[in-house]
């Protein structure tokens, strides 16, 4: 049986004081459950916030991470400095990466490798475009996603990662894929690493993300593939965020 993640991403929202508030409302409200919770968080509140979630099993991630070790690289963040800060997990490849700051799959494998090293769990973010989906691409577009750091990584690498599937078409859109076209793609990511190691296959947790909302996150986490999610705008409310959250 996988574990459930629900994961926020935070993006470029908020300030120190309301992300330590943010932070301490879904420490004080999220009820026991079999499900993990992360939240990922702009790089330079990444302390505060771990100070506000104290002993809250709620986990820390980031939404980037350099793709080189260290050194001359003004303006990056290293895992290295990511695990220092006690993130457990670093979102790589977000379509937001890929669309506005030029990221490509090796650059998104690279960065993955990074933060393997430093034992801090990359989140691999896959999905096509709209006009991908229109011209009937999407599983070429996820398999070159996927295989351009199965190639840098190994297979292997997947026993401590997660994906996240976010069609580009459903983030902040509104438009959420509907459960079973979202269940197909994790269904086929999952058949995918099958076909290299179908031990692995079964236990990495395959993430949706796109306009996941309270009203609509139930339906989709009762897919039998699709195993939490990645949460946006929608994260950035405690009561909502919390009741996604209590979803699974
Ligand atoms: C996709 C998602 C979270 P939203 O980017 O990564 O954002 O839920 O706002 O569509």
């Amino acid at each position: 049986m996988r574990q459930p993640l629900i994961m926020g991403n935070w993006k470029m929202n908020g300030s120190r004081e309301e992300g330590v508030q943010l932070a301490k409302a879904l420490a004080e409200g999220l009820n026991a459950t079999s499900q993990e919770v992360a939240v990922c968080v702009p790089f330079v509140y990444l302390s505060d916030v771990r100070g506000a979630l104290a002993a809250s099993p709620i986990a820390l991630g980031a939404q980037n991470v350099a793709d080189q070790a260290s050194g001359a690289y003004t303006g990056e963040i290293s895992a290295a400095m990511l695990a220092d800060c006690a993130c457990k997990y670093a979102l790589v490849g977000h379509s937001e990466r890929r669309s506005y700051y030029g990221d490509t799959n090796q650059t998104v494998a690279s960065r993955f490798c990074q933060a393997q090293k430093q034992n801090v769990i990359p989140v691999l973010c896959v999905g096509e475009t709209l006009e991908e989906r229109e011209q009937d691409r999407t599983f070429q577009v996820v398999d070159e996603q996927l295989d351009a750091v199965i190639e840098a990584a190994g297979i292997e690498a997947f026993e401590n990662a997660v994906i996240a599937y976010e069609p580009v078409w459903a983030i902040g859109t509104g438009k959420t894929a509907s459960d079973e076209q979202a269940q197909e793609v994790h269904q086929y990511i999952r058949q995918r690493i099958a076909a290299r190691n179908p031990v692995i296959a079964e236990k990495v947790q395959i993430l949706y993300g796109g306009s996941v909302k309270p009203d609509n996150a139930k339906a989709l986490f009762a897919m039998p593939d699709i195993d939490g999610g990645l949460v946006g705008g929608a994260s950035l409310d405690a009561k909502g965020f919390l009741q996604i959250c209590h979803s699974v």
